[in-house]
């Protein structure tokens, strides 16, 4: 690993350096059990959604079977798969939550 000021990067180091994380998207599943107003909660607690956009994307995973809450690094996104896999079993709602890589 190169030391941070060091003027010894080779070319493929510098490269390496520069790799954008991969990225992963954090998606919601629709299931016929979990309240509309608790996947609401979910989009705004953990997802930092306004009420508004909360209710649109809830109701598309409703209707289309799943949904897009966010894209982030491996560590934040298996963060919030946690966290709302949690927080649903918790409130003994089936919601499902999973990543998967963009
Ligand atoms: N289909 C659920 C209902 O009718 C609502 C729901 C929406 C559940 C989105 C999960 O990810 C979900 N109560």
């Amino acid at each position: 690993m190169a030391k941070l000021g060091s003027v010894e990067h080779t070319e493929e180091k510098v490269e390496s350096e520069l790799q954008p994380p991969n990225m992963y998207k954090v998606v919601l599943n629709n299931d016929d059990y979990t309240p509309m107003d608790f996947v609401i909660e979910v989009l705004r607690r953990f997802f930092n959604m306004n009420e508004d956009k909360a209710t649109d994307i809830m109701l598309a995973i409703h209707y289309k079977g799943k949904g897009l809450c966010g894209t982030y690094s491996a560590e934040i996104a298996e963060t919030k798969v946690d966290q709302v896999l949690r927080f649903a079993k918790e409130n003994q709602h089936p919601l499902k939550c999973t990543m998967e890589q963009s």
